[in-house]
């Protein structure tokens, strides 16, 4: 049987989330290589995006499946570059996954018919019968339109059951020079799905609500792998690294065993955490939790079933403090029951645990129960504009509370609310200056140059011509690129050739 020839696209997103590799198409890629599948991946994250440089791959390339990953922010794009795909070349399959898409999989065919298949949850193995041109009817986990143009939705794909006998991410695959420039973490997984059922998420109904582990061996095996790529900090992806002390205490002691040093975070539910976990995190490396808090009213805290306590929260931030890890405490505005006083309840709650946190604003993203179920819960939808669903603005309103007190909390948020002073080891941090360079494709774009001693110098002579960034900044960023082998350079006749390594 020949495979199909496939290329995985990581579409663009906002530089307010931090660019990280996306598991899921890591994941995807994996499978995908491991079964000898021709693959690629274009990473228009982490690049300027532009539709020559589409064509151009699709022309160079020549897939005959495209698959696209997208959240629901940005599936208004990963749609638009699946059109433009079929519009260079109408045999291309186009094929689109990822949460958003999994709980609006018939409107998704309805408004872009340009989309030939929807992947629903898991899709490593749906993704392979597609691009191993099994029947469409016969896969499970798709939606998609038969030869009569109508609509089908196939059964429920079941979830993977042993994740250890995965193949790895293929992260060679994706430009890995320029998440290292960008300081990104490497992004992995040790289980998948989460037991609760907060009705803002969708992660329980997207990974299960049993949790399903990885050998801790394996987990680390990956986390050395990732360190060799130049990795110098991790953060585990699952939705709740924290609910299963058996495991995460394997998988502390591996990582302590080995002797690997490293500095990692992780997602953690107040409830989740003791004195006695958290500090065999901190053991193992843990700098960071990030907790989701969510509410600083404890109504709106049972309303949206998160089955927390504020004191849990007051004594979940000590506890972490007292171990040595910080805490990021991640808050939503604008949930059911949300009103001007609950709002301040959230402000004051914020600022009085006394630690770093961050504000988003209630998305209601396709699957989830605050969506589906947004009358009984009192949240009026004020638009289905996906590209607005950044959950960094208001786009829906309670009775007590409307889009413009919501806006005026993160304005006293981002003025800075009473917040611990910035920390150089917060994960997400961002440099401006290796964004502009990646985002703008600058290094690829700089043409030869003419050598006239030291090759490095000359680069940062050529940026400093383009860029506002001070020198001081440049230098440092290329020396360091540089050194580590990000950056490397050819010698064409007699000229300087840059790039990412
Ligand atoms: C880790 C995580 C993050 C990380 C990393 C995100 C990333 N890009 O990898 C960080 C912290 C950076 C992050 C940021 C955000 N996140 Co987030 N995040 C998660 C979390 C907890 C796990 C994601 C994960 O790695 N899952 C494991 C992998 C294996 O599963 P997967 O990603 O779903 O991929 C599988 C399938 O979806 C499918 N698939 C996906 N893409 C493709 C493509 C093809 C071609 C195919 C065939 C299949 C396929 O197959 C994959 C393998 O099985 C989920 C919760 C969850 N469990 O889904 C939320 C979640 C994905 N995040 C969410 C949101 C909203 C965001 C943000 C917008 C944050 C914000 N502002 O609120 C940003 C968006 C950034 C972005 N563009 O991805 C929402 C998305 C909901 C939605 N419909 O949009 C989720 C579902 C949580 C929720 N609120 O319900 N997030
Ligand atoms: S918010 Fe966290 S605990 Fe709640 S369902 Fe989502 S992943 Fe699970």
């Amino acid at each position: 049987m020949v495979s199909k020839r496939t290329l995985l696209i990581n579409p663009p997103y906002p530089f307010s989330e931090f660019p990280i590799i996306p598991v899921g198409l890591l994941y995807v890629a994996g499978v995908l290589v491991h079964y000898g599948v021709e693959v690629d991946v274009l990473d228009l994250l982490v690049s300027k995006y532009s539709k020559e440089k589409i064509k151009r791959k699709i022309e160079e390339y020549k897939p005959d499946v495209i698959g696209i990953t997208c959240v629901t922010m940005n599936y208004p794009v990963a749609s638009e570059i699946l059109k433009y795909c079929k519009s260079v070349n109408k045999k291309l399959i186009t094929v689109i996954g990822g949460p958003h898409v999994t709980f609006n999989a018939e409107e998704t065919l309805k408004e872009a018919p340009w989309i030939d298949i929807v992947v629903r949850r898991e899709g490593e193995f749906t993704m392979l019968d597609i691009v191993n041109g099994k029947k469409l009817a016969d896969i499970d986990g798709i939606a998609y339109r038969d030869k009569d143009g109508n609509m089908k939705l196939t059964g429920e794909r079941a979830l993977i059951e042993k994740l250890d006998e995965m193949p790895p991410p293929a992260r060679h695959l994706f430009p890995i020079s320029k998440y290292l420039a960008l300081d990104a973490h490497a992004s992995l997984l040790a289980g998948r799905g989460c037991p609760f059922n907060c009705i803002f998420c969708v992660g329980s109904k997207m990974g299960g609500r049993k949790a399903r582990y990885r050998n801790p061996r394996l987990v680390v095996d990956e986390i050395e792998e990732s360190l060799a790529l130049g990795f110098k900090e991790v953060n585990f992806e699952d939705d709740l690294l924290t609910l299963n002390h058996k495991h995460l205490n394997a998988v502390c002691d591996e990582i302590i065993a080995r002797g690997l040093k490293f500095n990692w975070s992780a997602f953690a539910r107040v409830d989740t955490v003791t004195p006695g976990i958290l500090k065999k995190m901190r053991e193992a490396g843990c700098t960071w939790v990030s907790y989701g808090v969510e509410s600083g009213n404890q109504q709106i805290l049972d309303l949206v079933k998160k089955k927390i306590t504020l004191e849990k929260v007051r004594y979940a931030v000590q506890i972490a403090k007292e171990a040595g890890v910080k805490v990021l405490a991640s808050f939503i505005i604008g949930l059911p029951g949300e009103t001007r006083e609950t709002l301040k309840d959230t402000m004051d709650f914020a600022q009085e645990i006394q630690t770093f946190y961050g504000f988003h604003v209630l998305a209601p993203f396709p699957g989830s129960e605050v969506r589906e179920e947004a009358d009984k819960y009192g949240i009026e939808i004020l638009t289905s504009d996906w590209a607005k669903y950044d959950a960094n603005r208001a786009v829906t309103r309670t009775k007590g509370a409307g889009p413009e007190d919501i806006n005026a909390v993160l304005h006293k948020y981002f003025q800075g609310l009473k917040q611990p002073p910035p920390d150089p080891s917060q994960p997400r941090r961002r440099s401006p200056l290796a964004w502009d360079l990646v985002s703008g494709d600058i290094i690829e774009n700089l043409g030869p140059i003419e050598p006239k001693g030291d090759p490095v110098e000359d680069l940062i002579d050529k940026i400093m011509e383009i860029s506002l960034h001070p020198r001081q900044r440049v230098s440092d960023s290329i020396k360091r690129w540089y050194t580590d082998g990000l950056l490397k350079y050819d010698l064409k006749n007699s000229r300087l050739i840059w790039r990412w390594s």
